[in-house]
């Protein structure tokens, strides 16, 4: 019936495969817009809001769409705004601009303040401070929901009539907007797990509201924790979560094979609902082989992200790649064909750091590396970069033109200091390039993250590169994501209370069933750490 059918205004810009998912997992069917007509017609909306602002307005001004749409919501018929979809409903942003918006609600989007010491992109789980009652942020209280933006719009005296909630990030920004049946935030439901889908539901069911009391907001988002899953092809050809020590992910004993410790569709399902912040598939042979030509994880991607409400990340092998016929595929389609099949991040190793290489030695941003391609269409909060970093041990800081750090602990020859060496191909290659110079090279390039691992501590279970870490989340004001040697509770609260890392990143200790996830996040709490709890 036409009650359970909505209608999603995707203008082809980037992902909205996972807002279609959480529609579909609702039990909703879609109608999508071809047409101006097809929004007036519409009798529930939904807008998610992708790619930048000005390329957003472009669209929406050719064949009558954003004329319609100011329409719709000028009859007050049911409208939910998503990210942009949410901005571009104010008068202008400063993104590539001033762009002028569709001028509904007073006032211009601006970019959140990076010369203070904040993180830019807001990336993370942060609670939200209701401001009035808003039906579809109903029963939202004390939970926390997921953003990914570097622009925002500020309350008022000009707009305060439509603000349902702020939230709190460096200052006070508009989180939500409700007016009427009109609807719009900045976060994501579609990412927010249970909470975000008890949001679309509220809007789809248009239930209405009724109180919402008030909570304390934070200052920063909260910490998360992120599940990654190793993936690559075992020896007959199936594709299995795999684990390796310092990068090794074959088996010592029998066959040497490939080490398999499950199947990506279902482990990443499970960690999802275990209360995994993110999962992240790397892909972990992507160097060598084309991922296009990959259609197993682009499988895994477009399964997995039916089921798992929370971000997912992809890597491997992105980069510009000619394949066996001769057809040239730029890096930044096969990024595309990644967010197609349900990616809402992805992320770059190898090429990141022949970019960060290049424009060290000439200075020059050339518009054509994988970064700056897939940062300009799909925004800097859609590409994290992936270090893969070596230590090596030196006797004094002058032995190498790289930034080192001291040690807490000598090293084998009694060395009291090390560099982190970049690594490509998955630790094969040694590069001429430190993890703290290609952190702050592909930053300048437009990279929106940083997972930062580290061969000799992955699989060791001994804990974080806590001097690393702090290195690198010191040294740039995106958000970095530690990663390699979680082995209990403890390194996790380690790792957030001596660095700036905003998430930490485990692997092994999660497929062995060593460590709940739950536990991690009740160990957090008790430490003070601000964490997501989902509801079970
Ligand atoms: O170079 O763009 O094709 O990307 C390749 C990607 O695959 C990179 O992100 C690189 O980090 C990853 N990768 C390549 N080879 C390996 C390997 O293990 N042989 N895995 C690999 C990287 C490290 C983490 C691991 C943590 C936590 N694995 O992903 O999950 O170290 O592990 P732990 O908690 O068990 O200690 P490109």
């Amino acid at each position: 019936s036409s009650h359970q059918t909505v209608t999603l205004f995707d203008y082809g810009a980037g992902n909205v495969r996972s807002v279609r998912n959480a529609i579909h997992h609702l039990g909703f069917h879609i109608r999508d817009v071809q047409k101006a007509e097809d929004i007036m017609s519409a009798d529930r909306l939904v807008f998610p809001g992708v790619g930048a602002f000005g390329a957003a307005m472009q669209v929406l001004n050719q064949n009558g769409l954003g004329e319609a749409l100011r329409m719709y919501i000028e009859k007050d018929k049911p409208f939910l705004g998503i990210c942009l979809g949410l901005q571009l409903l104010f008068d202008s942003s400063e993104e590539n601009g001033p762009v002028k918006g569709l001028g509904v609600i007073p006032g211009m989007v601006g970019r959140f303040d990076s010369t203070k010491g904040l993180i830019v992109p807001h990336i993370g789980w942060n609670a939200l401070q209701p401001v009035k009652d808003s039906g579809i942020l109903q029963g939202i209280e004390g939970h926390h929901v997921y953003f990914v933006h570097s622009y925002r719009a500020l309350p008022s005296d000009d707009n305060k009539e439509w603000i349902s909630s702020l939230c709190n990030y460096g200052e006070s920004f508009v989180s939500s907007v409700s007016r009427g049946n009109v609807n719009a935030v900045q976060f994501h439901p579609e990412k927010s797990g249970v909470v975000g889908l008890s949001i679309l539901r509220n809007f789809l069911r248009q239930s209405r509201s009724s109180g919402i009391k008030v909570q304390s907001c934070l200052k920063i988002t909260c910490q998360y924790v992120i599940a990654c899953l190793d993936v690559r092809a075992n020896d007959n050809g199936d594709l299995v979560v795999t684990k390796g020590d310092q990068y090794d992910v074959r088996e010592t004993t029998g066959e040497n094979e490939v080490r398999n410790l499950g199947k990506p569709v279902e482990l990443a399902s499970q960690y999802y609902k275990d209360g995994a912040d993110e999962v992240s598939f790397l892909n972990i042979t992507g160097f060598r082989d084309f991922p296009l030509g990959d259609l197993p994880m682009l499988q895994v991607l477009r399964s997995a992200s039916e089921n798992v409400f929370v971000p997912l990340t992809v890597g491997g092998g992105i980069r510009d790649f000619t394949d066996a016929n001769g057809r040239y595929y730029t890096s930044l389609e096969v990024a595309s064909e990644y967010f197609r099949s349900g990616a809402d991040k992805v992320s770059i190793g190898s090429d990141a750091v022949f970019a960060a290489e290049e424009y060290l030695c000439t200075g020059v941003k050339t518009g054509k590396t994988s970064i700056e391609q897939i940062s300009r269409v799909y925004g800097n909060q859609a590409v994290v970069v992936s270090i893969d970093p070596r230590r090596v041990y030196i006797k004094s800081p002058d032995e190498v033109k790289f930034k080192s750090v001291r040690l807490t602990k000598q090293g084998p020859n009694g060395e009291e200091y090390a560099w982190y060496q970049c690594t490509v191909k998955g630790g094969r290659e040694g590069r001429s390039i430190g993890a703290y110079e290609l952190a702050k090279a592909v930053e300048q390039l437009g990279a929106g993250e940083i997972l930062l691992n580290c061969i000799d501590c992955d699989g060791q279970g001994e804990g974080y590169d806590i001097e690393l870490i702090k290195l690198v989340s010191d040294a740039v004001t995106i958000p970095v994501i530690a990663s390699s040697g979680a082995g209990v509770v403890q390194h996790f609260s380690e790792v957030f209370e001596q660095t700036n890392a905003s998430a930490a990143l485990a692997a092994g200790i999660f497929h062995r069933n060593e460590v709940p996830i739950q536990s991690v996040k009740e160990h957090l709490l008790e430490k003070g750490v601000e964490v997501r709890m989902p509801p079970m």
